[in-house]
């Protein structure tokens, strides 16, 4: 069988950090899945309309007729702009089937097989399902699927409890991808070219605005070798240099990175790299032997210093960790990207400044702050939806720069304003910008700073 997968294009508000920020990170979740298919002697291909700014237009004349099942994927923000791709195909090609995944469709696989905006849903991990669709099996017989029968009904297929070792994958279809067009935020990578990677499905953490419900409960990781394998791979063959590790919580499994870094090291591997982690999974050792592997920044989820708002989220840290590992990781001399959030339950004014002030003191060299958002699926959003605080479901606006959430302790406005006081006090420091200007090495860092003092003094102008 012959499968098309498209990367819909996303439209992102100019008021989005992510705009100015600009990573263009490969689909893997697309690219094993073709992988997984050709291994089994079915042909596929991937458009990443996202990658090549293609549009709808753009895309149907990329769809050859001799294609016979389209596979879209979408997260939250994403799913109009995958609605408006299915609806163009439907038109222009009515025989194709069409299969949505991914994390929005998961959530809402009934409505959008009741509304047909696709033929069928695949719910959660799509490696196994995407096999027995290929091989024509009864859609009855296919679990994790949502379907409609000839008669109009929507079938909610089983859910399948047991999950693919990740290590029984093949390698992610890196050849069917425009690898040239993907790069790593602004200020993440220290060299170029470098791309994301993902090495484990899960994460430790249960926090109430993340969407745990995609790869089951417990988490599964890629082995070091393998990651190392997929390593040597990216440089040989497409030059990379350096790779940011998107896994939620990368050090999740301290043996697993403590293998990868030794691989690393022992083969005298020269790539850079970074990753996200959780305040309560690293130690002194870890860092400093993450370091001598090529780690030089790791982002941390410190989410606010507000006691109250921490336990209301369930991040499930401590504050005193925190002071430990941001020492820890400057000993260890990685860089550390703050990651705050603005607007979650048991918010006040106070303690927006609070985390603005904190996120200054602690001499980090990147900070990111989100707008707490309630993504379908999380406990936060049903929260939500209970308290009757959810403004709205406009879901392109749910890309964590829009207040979604109206809370009863800080209005909307008030979090928009802080949101953009948290980028304008956090950068625009001379404290933070005068040392960094004499100490600009590289185009990307000229390019971070050009293009952040740029869209920040516009929102000023705007008086945003
Ligand atoms: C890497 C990553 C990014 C990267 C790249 C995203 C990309 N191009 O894939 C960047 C940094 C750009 C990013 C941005 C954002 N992200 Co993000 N991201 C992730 C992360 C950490 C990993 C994604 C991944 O590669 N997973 C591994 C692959 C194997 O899984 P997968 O893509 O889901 O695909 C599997 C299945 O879903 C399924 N599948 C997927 N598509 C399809 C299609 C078909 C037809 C079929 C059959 C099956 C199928 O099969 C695949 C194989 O099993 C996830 C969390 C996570 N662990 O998944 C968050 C996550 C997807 N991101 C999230 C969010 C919120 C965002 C942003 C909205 C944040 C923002 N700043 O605005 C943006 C939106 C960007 C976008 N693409 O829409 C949320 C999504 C929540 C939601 N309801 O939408 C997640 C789930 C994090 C979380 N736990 O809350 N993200």
């Amino acid at each position: 069988m012959r499968f098309l997968f498209i990367n819909p294009n996303r439209r992102i508000a100019r008021s989005n950090i992510w705009s100015l920020v600009n990573s263009v990170t490969p689909p893997l979740g697309l690219a094993i899945l073709c992988a997984v298919l050709d291994a089994n002697g079915h042909e596929s291909g991937i458009i990443d309309a996202y990658a090549e700014n293609l549009q709808t237009e753009d895309i149907m004349s990329a769809v050859s007729t001799d294609i016979d099942v389209i596979g879209i994927t979408a997260t939250t923000p994403e799913i109009e702009s995958a609605a408006i791709i299915a609806k163009s195909i439907r038109k222009r090609f009515p025989d194709k089937k069409i299969i949505m995944g991914g994390v929005h469709p998961t959530v809402f696989h009934q409505n959008l097989v009741e509304e047909d905006i696709c033929d069928m849903v695949v719910r959660g991990e799509g490696e196994q399902a995407i096999l027995l669709i290929a091989a024509k099996t009864p859609m009855q017989n296919i679990p994790n699927l949502t379907w409609k029968s000839a008669d109009g009904k929507v079938i909610v297929n089983p859910q399948k409890e047991e999950y693919v070792h990740l290590d029984d994958l093949p390698m992610p279809s890196y050849n069917k991808l425009p690898m040239r067009r993907y790069r790593s935020a602004i200020g993440a990578a220290m060299r170029s070219p470098s791309v994301g990677m993902i090495t484990s499905r899960g994460c430790p953490g249960k926090c109430t605005f993340c969407y745990s419900g995609m790869f089951g409960e417990k988490i599964r990781y890629l082995s070091a070798e393998n990651v190392y394998q997929q390593i040597i791979y990216l440089q040989t063959n497409y030059g990379i240099r350096e790779i940011s590790f998107y896994d939620d919580t990368f050090t999740a499994n301290l043996r697993r990175v403590e293998q990868l870094c030794q691989l690393i090291i022992s083969n005298h591997i020269d790539i850079s790299w970074s990753c996200f982690a959780r305040v309560d999974t690293v130690n002194p050792g870890i860092l400093q032997l993450m370091k001598k592997a090529g780690c030089h920044q790791i982002m941390y989820g410190f989410e606010t210093t507000d006691e109250n708002i921490l336990k209301a989220v369930n991040k499930r840290v401590k504050l005193n960790q925190y002071e430990n590992v941001i020492s820890w990781t400057r000993d260890a001399q990685i860089d550390i990207r703050g990651a705050f959030m603005l607007g979650s339950p048991e918010e006040t004014q106070a303690s927006m400044r609070a985390t603005i002030a904190y996120a200054k003191k602690i001499d980090i060299q990147y900070a990111i702050f989100n707008i707490t958002t309630p993504f379908p699926g999380t406990e936060l959003f049903n929260w939500a939806v209970q308290t009757g605080t959810l403004r709205h479901k406009r879901w392109a606006e749910y890309d964590l720069s829009h207040v979604i959430l109206s809370l009863p302790s800080v209005s909307p406005q008030k979090v928009q304003d802080y949101y953009k006081k948290a980028y304008r006090e956090f950068y625009f420091r001379l404290s933070y910008i005068l040392p960094r200007l004499l100490n600009i090495k590289t185009m990307d860092d000229l390019r971070m700073y050009f293009t952040a003092a740029k869209g920040f003094i516009l929102n000023v102008l705007k008086g945003k």
